[in-house]
């Protein structure tokens, strides 16, 4: 079995952590590199792309979350091995990319605009990924969102959910993804209940 080492951020969310889930899920032993935010601008430099997660694999290093969730994914039996279901997979992903990447850029602003553009994304863009999401999800048998069963695209949108909900983000009501997308809501309490994922969470001793 290759030697793998993930590293991300000391905190449980965030583009890391459907891999780590994942990689608990199929029980696949991993180096679980946690960078504290003190040590960030120091390696930073280091990286691929300058940024976080990062998959290293028998000394080979790779870049770009869903791109380290597919391959994850596939070690853990958590992709889709039909090309039609793979594609209904990645095409999640890479929506919850798109909308991961408009919040991420309110997160440096000074606080009057962070203000401004977090009203904006939750009167636009949130409620519009959020219901299309949901409508995918609906199109493909309402419980996974690919092949019917558990898969990396499922891990990806149920950490979108959870941070939605968390109250991390100022001015983002919490309710929002309850408000508008009540099958998210079915999906998130899915994916929490299963075995795998619990046990990830109860493992670092979180209550989800
Ligand atoms: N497209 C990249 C984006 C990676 C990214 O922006 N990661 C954030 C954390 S979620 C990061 O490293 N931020 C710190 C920085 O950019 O300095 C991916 O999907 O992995």
């Amino acid at each position: 079995m290759a030697k793998l080492k993930l590293t991300y951020f000391d905190f449980h969310g965030g583009r890391g952590e459907p891999a780590r889930i994942a990689l608990s899920i199929g029980e696949i032993a991993f180096e679980d590199d946690r960078v504290p935010l003190a040590d960030w601008q120091r390696r930073k430099a280091d990286t691929l792309f300058g940024a976080l997660p990062l998959l290293e694999v028998d000394g080979q290093i790779i870049a770009q979350s869903n791109a380290i969730n597919r391959y994850v994914g596939k070690l853990a039996d958590l992709y889709p091995s039909d090309p039609w279901e793979a594609a209904l997979c990645d095409e999640v992903m890479e929506a919850v990319e798109d909308i991961v990447s408009k919040i991420a850029a309110t997160i440096n602003l000074p606080e009057e605009q962070k203000k401004t553009q977090r009203q904006a994304l939750v009167e636009g863009s949130i409620p519009f990924y959020l219901t299309r999401l949901q409508q995918r999800l609906e199109a493909h048998r309402g419980r996974y969102f690919a092949a019917d069963r558990l898969s990396v695209a499922d891990l990806k949108v149920f950490t979108l959910i959870r941070h939605l909900r968390s109250g991390v983000l100022d001015h983002v009501p919490t309710d929002l993804p309850d408000r508008v997308a009540p099958k998210l809501i079915e999906h998130y309490k899915r994916v929490k209940n299963d075995p795998g994922v619990k046990a990830y969470y109860a493992k670092h001793g979180l209550a989800i």
